[in-house]
């Protein structure tokens, strides 16, 4: 069905997954998550789901789950109950009136997505721009007690066929725990991500330069999320290609970094980005760049995770993403088929709309909070959205 929609019900929840195993960065620890997950159901009855991925507190990025819980809610939602809209990139437009607080938009195009694609009859990927049948998988290890424990992780991973090993990195957890992975995996495609830990100062700069000698695909985010000039210059003297994160929030954040020379990997995050519609945007723009790009995570359960697979199915995602599989965080997902990752490959799926069915019965266990809004439609439409605690 083409045409205008509406979209009738806007329900949030709140929902807690405990990781299998803990996650320290530089930034945050973490061993539970909390996500919002979000559901979009429009006048014909149509749904879609998406996830807001925000870390509980502001380490990350500016974002959090209250921010984002209150964002949804007060702002977002009451929004997306008013706007009529054809194609999910006219709601990400609408949804562009509201500054910054990328993690809690997201949630919301990427329900839009996921509704559109279902109800046009088309697999996400492909609704995307979407080329592969298949993307390849990396993981993420967080800084680990021991540089032993750390050798173990990453044993596992290459083990299961994993096609990349990202390992954090901070001052004092860096090029050691580098050195060690490296011995043990001489072959094994290698990266590091710093979470903006460091500063462009002599120390630092000394240890970036040893990092340089150890045969990197690239060193992500070494400085902080403004730092664009550090992170050019810092291009200039090392030859491992320098990948940003935290500092590409809007496609203009890119538009500057090309410019000064201070990316030449992108990790494209949706959460990041403000959604699947951006990070679309950004992908492209790299691509006329001649940047390859990979697909970033947030450690997502299966909603969001979806999204960063067919995500990862356009053309310039050369790299191998953070889309390992569900297993390598939850014990069980949101989702009534897990995400799997054989042989370091994740399967894009060829059915309508986000490809994997959120498990209503295991969500319900696992909410804490719910809230359901409802456009009022005895209005025009443009009077305020009435919610309901349940
Ligand atoms: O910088 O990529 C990051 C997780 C939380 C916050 C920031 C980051 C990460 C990850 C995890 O690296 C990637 C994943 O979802 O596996
Ligand atoms: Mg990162």
């Amino acid at each position: 069905m083409t045409g205008r929609r509406r979209i009738e019900v806007v329900e949030l929840r709140r929902v807690r997954l405990p990781l299998v195993h803990r996650f320290q960065t530089s930034s945050h620890a973490k061993r539970e998550l909390e996500h919002v997950l979000v559901t979009l159901t429009d006048t014909d009855g149509a749904v879609g789901w998406g996830e807001i991925a925000s870390p509980s507190g502001p380490f990350y990025g500016a974002e959090t789950v209250e921010s984002c819980w209150a964002v949804a809610r007060d702002h977002l939602a009451p929004m997306v109950l008013r706007t009529a809209w054809e194609h999910p990139t006219d709601l990400a437009a609408a949804l562009g009136r509201v500054r910054g607080n990328h993690f809690a938009r997201a949630g919301f195009d990427v329900a839009a997505w996921a509704l559109w694609s279902a109800a046009e009859g088309t697999a996400l990927a492909h609704a995307l721009g979407g080329t592969r049948g298949s993307v390849e998988a990396g993981v993420s290890l967080g800084i680990e007690p021991t540089v032993d424990d750390l050798l173990a992780q990453v044993r596992l991973r290459v083990d299961e066929g994993y096609r990349r090993i990202k390992l954090k990195i901070a001052p004092g957890w860096d090029v050691e725990p580098v050195r060690a992975v490296r011995a043990a995996h001489p072959d094994v495609p290698l990266h590091v991500d710093a979470n903006g830990a460091y500063q462009d100062v002599p120390e630092h700069r000394a240890v970036l330069a040893e990092l340089d000698g150890l045969g990197l695909l690239m060193i992500e985010q070494p400085f902080a999320s403004r730092a664009l000039v550090a992170h050019a210059a810092l291009q200039d003297r090392i030859d491992t290609p320098v990948c940003l994160d935290e500092s590409v929030e809007e496609v203009d954040d890119l538009v500057t970094a090309l410019r000064l020379g201070a990316v030449r990997v992108l990790n494209v995050k949706v959460s990041r980005m403000g959604g699947l519609t951006h990070a679309v945007r950004a992908h492209d723009l790299a691509r006329e760049h001649g940047v390859p790009v990979w697909c970033g995570g947030m450690h997502e359960f299966g909603i969001g995770r979806a999204a960063n697979v067919a995500l990862s199915a356009l053309p310039g995602f050369t790299l191998p993403s953070d889309v390992s599989g569900s297993d390598k965080y939850y014990a069980r997902d949101v989702t009534t088929r897990p995400i799997v990752s054989t042989d370091g490959l994740v399967e894009v799926p060829a059915v309508p709309g986000l490809g994997w069915d959120a498990d209503l019965t295991y969500i319900g266990e696992r909410t804490t909070d719910r809230l359901v809004l409802r456009a009022d439609t005895d209005a025009d439409g443009r009077s305020p959205a009435r919610g309901t605690r349940g």
